[in-house]
C-alpha cells in the first residue's frame, strides 16, 4: 500500500499492527467489511493562550506525533475499545442518545467524549442514534500525556473520525473541528476549540492561525531556520482535579469581564470577550480594559452577587448561564475573589500579541516572534496567574541557552513550555535546559521530556486492506 498523504511509514505500519487486533468478525463481513485507521496530531500552541473559549484567535502547530485509532463495524449496538498500551484497561459501552461517562479519570472518557459529539452532530432531529453501528477499536497514543501536547485531542478526534467512518458519515474539516471543539466539556473541562482546531487543520511545515465563531483558519508557513523545543517541567497539570477547578474559574472570569465591558459598550447580547473586540472595530487591548476599569472593581465576590447587581440580572439567571446546570456544573472556591481585570488584560493583550505573531512569522522576522512570546509569558504569569515557579524557570533556560522567545504552552499549571529557535541552536538550547533544570530534577530521563517538534499534517482517515 502506498503512503497516504498526511501519514508516515511507522504510522501505517502501527495502523497495521492494530488492524490485527480488530476482533476476527468484526469488519470482515458484509457490506461493513472494512478497516479504517484515523491518525490524529498533538499540537503546542506557539502563542495565544487561554484566548480560544473566549472566541479569540490562536497560533498553534499540529506535531508529528499522533495517536492512532483502529475500527471496524460490529455487529452490536456497542464500543469494544481496547488500547495497544495495556496499562490502559479494555472496555465496553453501548451506544445511546446519552452516553454516561466513566468515573473521572477513566481514559475512555475521552471515547466516549468524541462518540457523543457525533451523536450529538447527527442525530437531531432525526433517530439516527438507532441505526448506528456499532465499532470494535483499538488505540494507540504516542502523544505524551499530560505535557501540554492535546494528547486528549489527539484521541477524541481520532475516535470521531474512525467512529464516522464506520458509520459512513462525513464531514469536511472545519465542520468536524466544530464538532469536536466542545468534546472535553463532557469530561468536565470548559474548554475552547483550539486543541482539536489544530490537530484537525495542521498542515506540514506550518502554524496555523485559527479564529473562532465561526472556526477560520490560515496557515502560516514556519521559516525553514526556525525550530520548536518543547519540554516538560514533568509538573502534572492534572486536568481531572485542582488544574480543571483552576481552569474553569479562568472561563468564568473572562465570560464576567466580558458581560461587563460589552453592558458599558451597549453592546447587546454579547457573552465572550472575542464577541466584544468583534464589536469594537478598531479597538486596542489599552482602551478596552480602561473602560471596564471605569465600570468595574478589580475584583469580584465569588457568589456573583456584586456582578449580577452590575449587570442588572438576577444572581440565579447569571449562576445557571456562567456556571452550568447539573452534574457538569462549575463549582466556584467562595472564599476565592474572581479577578475580574487582569484576565481582561491578559485575554485582549495576547489577542494583539496573536495577530502580529501570525505577521512576523509568516515574514521570518523570529527574534520579533520570540519578543512576543516573551511577553505571553510574562502575561500568563503576571495577569493570568498560570505559571510555576518551575515553569519560570524552565523559560528561562530556554532563553538562556539562546532561544528568540519561551513560554509557557497549554493551560499551564504545570506542563510544558516552548522556545522558538534557530534550528542551529536547537541543541544548545536543550543542553542549557538539561543542566539549568533536568539535572536539578531528582531522577531523570531527559530524553524523552524535551523534543524538537516539527509542524505536522492534520488528521485523516484511511481504509486499509482487509485480510
Ligand atoms: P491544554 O492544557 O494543552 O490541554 C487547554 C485547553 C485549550 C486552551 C488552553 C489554554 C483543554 C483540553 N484544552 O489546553 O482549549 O484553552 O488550555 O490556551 O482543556
Amino acid at each position: 500500500m502506498s503512503i497516504p498523504d498526511g501519514w508516515d511509514a511507522g504510522e501505517l505500519a502501527r495502523a497495521a499492527r492494530l488492524a490485527a487486533r480488530v476482533p476476527a468478525g468484526a469488519g470482515r463481513a458484509g457490506a461493513a467489511a472494512r478497516i479504517f485507521a484515523a491518525r490524529a496530531p498533538g499540537r503546542v500552541n506557539l502563542i495565544g493562550e487561554h484566548t480560544d473559549y473566549s472566541g479569540l484567535p490562536v497560533l498553534p502547530v499540529a506535531i508529528d506525533r499522533s495517536t492512532i485509532v483502529v475500527a471496524a463495524a460490529n455487529t452490536t449496538a456497542e464500543i469494544e475499545l481496547a488500547n495497544a498500551d495495556p496499562g490502559w484497561p479494555s472496555r465496553r459501552f453501548a451506544i445511546e442518545r446519552r452516553i454516561p461517562p466513566y468515573e473521572t479519570g477513566d481514559w475512555a472518557n475521552y471515547v466516549k467524549a468524541a462518540i457523543q459529539g457525533v451523536i450529538d452532530r447527527f442525530s437531531a432531529p432525526a433517530t439516527l442514534v438507532d441505526n448506528l453501528r456499532g465499532a470494535s477499536m483499538v488505540v494507540d497514543g504516542r502523544v505524551p500525556l499530560a505535557a501540554g501536547l492535546s494528547s486528549s485531542a489527539a484521541l477524541t478526534v481520532s475516535t470521531a473520525m474512525a467512529f464516522m467512518a464506520v458509520n459512513g458519515l462525513e464531514l469536511d474539516p472545519i465542520e468536524t473541528a466544530t464538532m469536536v471543539a466542545r468534546s472535553e466539556w463532557y469530561v468536565g473541562t470548559r474548554a475552547g476549540g483550539m486543541d482539536q482546531a489544530a490537530s484537525i487543520l495542521g498542515r506540514r511545515g506550518h502554524a496555523l492561525f485559527i479564529e473562532f465563531d465561526p472556526i477560520r483558519v490560515r496557515a502560516v508557513r514556519m521559516p525553514a531556520n526556525a525550530a520548536i523545543v518543547v519540554a516538560d517541567s514533568r509538573e502534572i497539570a492534572d486536568k481531572s482535579g485542582m488544574v480543571r477547578a483552576e481552569y474553569n474559574r479562568r472561563v468564568v472570569e473572562c465570560a464576567l469581564a466580558a458581560r461587563i465591558l460589552a453592558r458599558a459598550l451597549k453592546l447587546d447580547g454579547v457573552t465572550i470577550l472575542g464577541g466584544v473586540v468583534r464589536a469594537a472595530p478598531g479597538w486596542n487591548a489599552a482602551e478596552l480594559v480602561e473602560k471596564l476599569a471605569a465600570a468595574v472593581p478589580a475584583r469580584l465576590g465569588a457568589d456573583l452577587k456584586e456582578a449580577a447587581d452590575i449587570l442588572g440580572v438576577p444572581q440565579a439567571v447569571l449562576e445557571a448561564e456562567l456556571l452550568g446546570q447539573g452534574a457538569a456544573r462549575i463549582a466556584l472556591d467562595a472564599n476565592r475573589p474572581l479577578e475580574i481585570l487582569k484576565r481582561a488584560r491578559h485575554v485582549l493583550s495576547e489577542t494583539e500579541r496573536v495577530i502580529r505573531a501570525a505577521d512576523v512569522l509568516e515574514a521570518g522576522r523570529l527574534d520579533e516572534m520570540g519578543k512576543l512570546m516573551n511577553a505571553s509569558h510574562a502575561s500568563l504569569a503576571d495577569d493570568f496567574e498560570c505559571s510555576t515557579a518551575r515553569l519560570d524557570t524552565l523559560v528561562e533556560c530556554a532563553r538562556r541557552g539562546g532561544a528568540f522567545g519561551a513560554r509557557l504552552t497549554g493551560a499551564g499549571f504545570g506542563g510544558s513550555i516552548v522556545a522558538l529557535c534557530d534550528v542551529a541552536s536547537a541543541d544548545a538550547v536543550i543542553e542549557s535546559i538539561d543542566r539549568g533544570y533536568y539535572a536539578k530534577l531528582a531522577r531523570g530521563a531527559p530524553e524523552s521530556w524535551r523534543a524538537v517538534l516539527h509542524a505536522g499534517a492534520g488528521a485523516s482517515v484511511i481504509d486499509l486492506p482487509t485480510a
